[in-house]
């Protein structure tokens, strides 16, 4: 019966949404469709994406024996979310991948429904093990280990699943809803031998972690309390919980812990549908997380990205020492559009990630790696003064390819604007786009620019006075990216904590034909950017700098690059 009233529905709504609780839309007629279509020119250069069809999360990303691994959440049959399966690609550079067969797919009762988001562990002796979600045939989440078959194969084709599956599940006794109980982390060791992972989970609208530790990584038992919860936070997908060293840029593994070490806490929130992260103290006796601000005010909780970003993870990379985060950027296109282009999602360039040394949050900056695909270096000589008004284009490089790095000073603070009240950083982005002169500001870069301007997506800054101190407005602003409005063009924004009488502003942008990911003061802030421009596209992309304030500002350096294509799948 509700098999039959859904596909009346599709023949009348063909993008009937249904959708299941609290995950990605589910358009039941969709999910096993597929398309050839020959006109491509969204598929990005150098960001990590399979041929065709829908991926999502980034999942058990781990190095072993000399490769990265990453696996994804992937629809094998269409370009919409469903039949979800892992996939499996592996590189030596974080930015080249090779593909691998799918190495998790519904196989036993306990993932006969889908086989979604997890974590890999190196254990002690050096090998790994998986832990993931899986739907069973009740459409209940439980959790799954995995193991290799061959712990000697470096590309661990093959994974067993242990016949004890599943060794977490919702039950009378623990009162777990079954429908928000997903998404293992990477389990820690504590110092009495046990192992100890997180799984996402929410009662009512309070969001949890919930705790559970294990001996032998095969039993696992429920502790009494979740490491954190939060009230109206609604459900924590895809959470991670790692050490993070307070005075350097290395990485630690997950299981280390001592005077020098800070931890984060991030969970994906899926009401939001943004990626926050907490910084505090772990209490390892007590097995909790203390953060030093809570989710009180979620407009004040920092995010990983304040553009198109979700669901990521990081892992410990033991050889360069340093914690590298993954993360899966949407499209910002109608359904309708992605299943023409055949396909859905990408992964954003993996990021180093470490501790500002203010220690109030935390820095995030490309893989040193993406440099290899450099080419034509530009730069600008001389300090230039970008008069009020003035835009220059950056030629020499191939404008839908390319990494630019430019910094300004700016300091005529007279002629800020006075922000009398605090205002959400979005919206303040979208009343003032870039085409709203302002005192000091906008001024930034014009990325996927048409010849004639009627598209361009702008990344810029905007400098307020705000109770007498200089307020840095970062904004990504998509409402001219494409003359198709089909797709979201919604701007995005936040607030930096850099101060421009001290330092200039920095700003970096990774343009890959569709994305346009954008690191502001040295990292301290991202935002990633989809758009689908009709004019600018390929060779017909220009990029300017621009400043369209009342008040002149310096470009101190510019640097600009083509990026070659990374070889992805
Ligand atoms: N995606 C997975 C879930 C996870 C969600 C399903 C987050 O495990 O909670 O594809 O995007």
């Amino acid at each position: 019966m509700a098999v039959s009233r859904i596909c009346v529905l599709a023949i009348f709504f063909p993008f009937f949404v249904l959708n299941i609780e609290a995950t990605h839309h589910v358009y039941r007629n969709l999910q096993s469709v597929s398309s050839s279509s020959s006109n491509q020119p969204y598929r990005t250069g150098y960001h990590f994406q399979p041929p065709k069809n829908w991926i999502n999360d980034p999942n058990g990303p781990m190095r072993y024996k000399g490769l990265y691994h990453l696996f994804y959440q992937y629809n094998p049959k269409g370009a919409v979310w469903g039949n979800i399966v892992w996939a499996h690609s592996v590189s030596k550079d974080l930015i080249n991948w090779s593909p691998l067969n799918q190495a998790i797919f519904p196989s036993q009762p306990s993932d006969i429904n889908g086989c979604w988001s997890g974590s890999a562990t190196i254990l002690p002796d050096g090998k790994p093990a998986i832990l993931y979600t899986g739907i069973n045939p009740n459409n209940q989440q439980v959790q799954n280990l995995a193991i290799p078959k061959n712990a000697s194969d470096p590309f661990l084709k093959e994974w067993v699943k242990i016949p004890q599956n599943p060794v977490m599940a919702p039950t009378r006794a623990n009162g777990i809803n079954s429908s928000s109980f997903r998404d293992p982390t990477t389990a820690w060791l504590g110092k009495d031998g046990h192992y100890r992972v997180l799984i996402g989970n929410k009662r009512d609208t309070t969001g949890k972690a919930l705790l559970y530790r294990s001996k032998d990584f095969v039993h696992w038992i429920e502790a009494k309390h979740p490491l954190y919860s939060a009230k109206g936070t609604g459900m924590w997908e895809c959470p991670d919980f790692f050490p993070v060293l307070s005075k350097s840029m290395f990485g630690v593994d997950t299981s280390v812990d001592g005077p020098f070490v800070r931890h984060v806490l991030k969970v994906s929130l899926d009401d939001k549908k943004h990626d926050y992260y907490l910084i505090g103290t772990y209490d390892s006796k007590k097995d909790k997380f203390i953060p030093d601000t809570g989710f009180q005010n979620i407009d004040s909780v920092l995010r990983y990205d304040y553009g198109k970003y979700y669901a990521s993870k990081t892992f410990f990379d033991d050889v360069k020492k340093r914690r590298i985060l993954l993360g899966w950027v949407n499209e910002s296109s109608s359904v309708a559009d992605d299943i023409k282009k055949g396909w859905s999602g990408i992964q954003a360039i993996p990021r180093a990630i470490w501790l500002h040394k203010s220690g109030k949050q935390l820095v995030q900056w490309p893989v040193v790696e993406i440099e290899k695909l450099r080419a034509n270096p530009i730069s600008w000589p001389t300090i230039k003064v970008l008069k009020a008004g003035q835009r220059l284009q950056v030629t020499g490089v191939t404008a839908a390819q390319a990494d630019v790095e430019v910094s300004f000073e700016a300091k005529e603070f007279k002629k800020a604007e006075v922000l009398d009240y605090w205002m959400d950083p979005q919206v303040l982005c979208s009343k003032k786009g870039a085409t709203v002169t302002g005192g000091l500001g906008p001024f930034g870069l014009l990325a996927f620019a048409s010849k004639d301007l009627k598209e361009y997506t702008s990344v810029f800054f905007r400098i307020f006075k705000h109770q007498n101190k200089p307020l840095v407005l970062f904004c990504s602003d998509q409402s001219r990216s494409s003359l198709n409005k089909n797709n979201d063009l919604t701007t995005y924004g936040t607030f930096l904590d850099v101060d421009p009488s001290h330092e200039n502003l920095s700003l970096r942008s990774l343009i890959d034909h569709s994305v346009v990911e954008s690191f502001e003061g040295e990292g301290r802030a991202v935002i990633t950017a989809r758009v689908y421009p009709t004019l600018a596209i390929s060779d017909e992309a220009q990029l300017y700098v621009f400043n369209y304030a009342d008040a002149d500002v310096k470009i101190t350096r510019l640097n600009a690059w083509s990026m070659k294509k990374a070889r992805i799948n």
